[in-house]
């Protein structure tokens, strides 16, 4: 008698992009996919929600989950990042792991690479940014490191940036995938909606603008998006920020900053979207957003 895995015809694997802040999770993601679906910056601490990339090819469907660098909590918005975590490891099949080849394998690494070999789940160690890295030597010495921690997973090495690595990878991931049937229609790449999608390239934008300070103490609330006839989008979105000092910074001298975060942020959405985009920026102060349960959930970040 044929059991019911072995009637379903397709295979799909969740597999999250793990990683300490800054390792290239959002890039990868976006190269796997090829479109531009998770914000990515130098500074660390980019990425504060979960964010899923579907890949489907034939049979089979890859789900990807890009999600915050591991960090210690110390607001509560912190803590709701650290549970994105969480949420996305327990329901995945396997895991992927970003190593950042430039600063090598750190403490962290080490600690959640310790952590996660508890869950016996398959895996798969990324060694990010080898396009950085100048002598070889280097690369095997993180290879080897790696082995010993991990004996029984793949470990190997890519480029988010260049696409060095991804049809390896890609192949090494299909292999992981188990009889299932698709969660996400076949021609879908995200499950992000487009007020999310708008909120994080305007937090981008203001990330790269910006100093440290600033950017990490802002959130972007979409208020009203309305498709018109015409094909025109308008979209009106708010910037929260912490403290008035702020406030004057992000709008900046006779609006230029707010206009040219503006400016960018409708590029990106343009292409997106697909068509033209009328977007209106306001910039609010909520002091200490971060640790208020009621502003984290009007702001999505709370359930
Ligand atoms: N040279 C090079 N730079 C890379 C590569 N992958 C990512 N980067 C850069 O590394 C920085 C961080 O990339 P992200 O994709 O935002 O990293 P992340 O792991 O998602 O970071 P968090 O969301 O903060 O956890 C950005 O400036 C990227 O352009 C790579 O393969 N090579
Ligand atoms: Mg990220």
């Amino acid at each position: 008698m044929s059991n019911k895995s072995e009637s379903i015809k397709t295979k799909s694997v969740f597999l999250p992009i793990l990683g300490r802040p800054n390792a290239g999770k959002s890039s990868l993601l976006n190269m796997l996919i090829n479109k531009k679906i998770s914000i990515v910056c130098p500074k660390p601490q980019t990425t504060r929600n979960r964010v899923h990339g579907i890949l489907t090819d034939k049979d089979t469907q890859l789900v990807f989950m890009d999600v915050p660098g591991f960090l210690k909590p110390k607001t509560v918005l912190d803590d709701y990042m650290e549970k994105e975590i969480d949420t996305a490891i327990k329901g995945a099949d396997a895991y992927l792991y970003l190593v950042d080849a430039k600063s090598g394998i750190t403490r962290i690494d080490k600690m959640m690479l310790g952590n996660l070999k508890n869950l016996k789940k398959p895996s798969i160690i990324a060694i990010n940014k080898i396009d950085l890295v100048k002598h070889k030597s280097y690369l095997l010495k993180q290879i080897e490191e790696l082995s010993t921690i991990f004996d029984d997973s793949e470990i190997l090495l890519i480029s988010a940036k260049t696409g060095y690595g991804k049809q390896l990878l890609l192949d090494k991931i299909k292999e992981m995938a188990k009889p299932s049937i698709f969660y996400f229609p076949c021609e879908e790449t995200t499950d992000q909606s487009v007020s999310k999608m708008v909120e994080e390239i305007v937090r981008e934008k203001i990330l790269y603008f910006l100093d440290k300070e600033i950017p990490h103490g802002v959130a972007v609330f979409v208020e009203h998006i309305n498709k018109q006839k015409n094909k025109l989008t308008n979209i009106n979105a708010t910037i929260f920020c912490e403290r008035d000092s702020h406030k004057g910074i992000i709008i900046g001298k006779n609006g230029l900053m707010l206009k040219k975060i503006g400016t960018h942020a409708r590029a990106d959405i343009e292409k997106n979207l697909c068509g033209k985009v009328n977007l209106q920026l306001w910039v609010k102060v909520k002091e200490n957003w971060k640790n208020r349960e009621g502003i984290l959930r009007e702001l999505g970040y709370i359930d």
